[in-house]
């Protein structure tokens, strides 16, 4: 055991920049270690014995605990050692619409980016196809009902749910671009999570522009073939 807290990472996934933001509101200090999904290295032993889901991040813990999905590592690591509950308040009904939130971000959000990643990656997609598109706007649209009388997505204080979401519609740009006439509450609520974040953009700036380049280079490629 290294006596640091280790993340298994990969630079441009949303869910582990996602845990780096949080270990680093909470000054956590991680021993990062690179994980080679493009090789497979996910699918084989060790990491499919710490994660038999084989996703990044997975979290292991000074004490050898291990934990994967980010939506859970944050709430551990909050949990485990912030100074206060902020991040993830402990009372029950803000806690209730923070984990709201964040299974919104895990069970739409990103499953409507990884879809759109796959048909392009995987399945030689040549093209995004409105079907794929058109239920990112519709999840914007609840996400501006979501912000329509806070300033965050739980009341008026930053939680993990915010960082989760922030994150995911980072990349989900690179599909459904945000509008000013559409999305005012979203465009400002990020703005919003940038200046109360003061580190944001040191970790998450240059992802959407990597990630785009690389769905990009890859239509071209299901083009020509
Ligand atoms: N719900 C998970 C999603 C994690 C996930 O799907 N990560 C992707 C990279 S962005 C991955 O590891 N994919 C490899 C695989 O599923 O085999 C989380 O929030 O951590």
């Amino acid at each position: 055991m290294s006596g640091k807290i280790v993340l298994y990472n990969l630079n441009l996934s949303p869910p582990v920049r996602v845990v780096k933001t949080v270990a680093r509101l909470l000054d956590l200090d991680l021993e990062i270690r690179d994980v080679d999904l493009l090789n497979g290295e996910h699918l084989k032993e060790p990491y499919i014995k710490l994660n038999p889901e084989h996703t990044v991040p997975t979290l292991v813990d000074t004490d050898g605990f291990a934990i994967w999905d980010s939506h859970t590592i944050c709430a551990y690591l909050v949990d485990k050692y912030a100074k206060d509950d902020s991040l993830y308040p402990k009372d029950l009904q803000l806690r209730a619409r923070c984990n709201q939130r964040l299974f919104f971000d895990a069970s739409s959000l990103f499953v409507r980016l990884r879809d759109c990643s796959v048909h392009v990656l995987w399945k030689g997609g040549k093209e995004v196809p409105k079907d794929k598109v058109d239920p990112i706007y519709a999840a914007y649209d609840i996400l501006e009902v979501f912000l329509a009388s806070d300033p965050f997505l739980v009341g008026n204080k930053l939680t993990i749910a915010d960082i989760s979401v922030s994150i995911t519609l980072g990349l989900l740009e690179v599909y459904a671009p945000l509008q000013s006439d559409k999305h005012p509450k979203i465009l400002a609520w990020l703005k919003r999570v940038k200046e109360t974040i003061p580190f944001f953009d040191e970790i998450n700036s240059s992802s959407p522009e990597q990630y785009n380049k690389m769905i990009q280079g890859a239509l071209e490629k299901n083009r020509q073939s």
